[in-house]
């Protein structure tokens, strides 16, 4: 990637994300570092090597899709990004919620549905998981871990090998009121949809 387009598709995903995005930031904050001289000064040197090292993360960092999910009526609080990285070895999905609400166990459901609607209480058009094998909860390939909220906050990045973005894309991000029990059939049993994103390519 010569060093220009490389800054141009940079700008243009802060565009998108906002000056919160930490992609954009990292990356940013990364360019400043002069590590190319320090590279070549001390190619064997930690230092070098970590920002060299550092500096191709950040580049992996361009997220090749996204959903900005938004709570329903229950949950107008709820907002957040959920970034889609296809890597050769499957896809990165990283989560970044906030407002979510109060629960027992602080665990929520959280998959890919086949749908690519958020209209409607209770986001009805999302349809079931994202399920091309036809196979059983929790063997579907939009099922997920669940996020777990820390005071209305959750991060979760998860490597998975079960979809590729492509095959995701216009599809929507659905979190559930409830933990995932991982057995229920088909959904297990995680409750209403409290929020929902359609995703999009970056
Ligand atoms: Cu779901
Ligand atoms: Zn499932």
């Amino acid at each position: 990637m010569n060093p220009g387009a490389g800054r141009d598709r940079v700008l243009a995903i802060r565009a998108f994300y906002g000056q919160a995005d930490p992609v954009g930031r990292m990356y940013q904050r990364n360019r400043e570092n002069d590590w190319c001289d320090l590279a070549k000064a001390s190619r064997s040197g930690a230092r070098a090597h970590s920002l060299v090292r550092g500096d191709r993360m950040m580049r992996d960092k361009i997220p090749t899709a996204a959903a900005y999910v938004c709570g329903g009526d229950a949950c107008p609080g709820l907002h957040g990004t959920v970034q889609f990285f296809q890597r050769c070895d499957g896809v990165l999905v990283v989560a970044d919620v906030c407002g979510l609400p109060d629960s027992e166990t602080g665990f929520f459901a959280f998959h890919i549905h086949e749908g690519g609607d958020c209209e409607g209480s209770g986001f009805p058009n999302t349809g079931g998981h994202y399920n091309p094998g036809d196979t059983g909860h929790p063997n579907h390939a939009g099922d997920l871990p669940p996020l777990l909220s820390a005071n209305g906050k959750a991060y979760l990045a998860v490597v998975t090998g079960r979809f590729r973005v492509d095959d995701v894309m216009g599809r929507t991000v659905v979190i559930h009121g409830g933990p995932d029990d991982f057995t229920t059939q088909p959904a297990g049993n995680a409750g209403t949809k409290i929020a929902c994103g359609i995703i999009r390519r970056v």
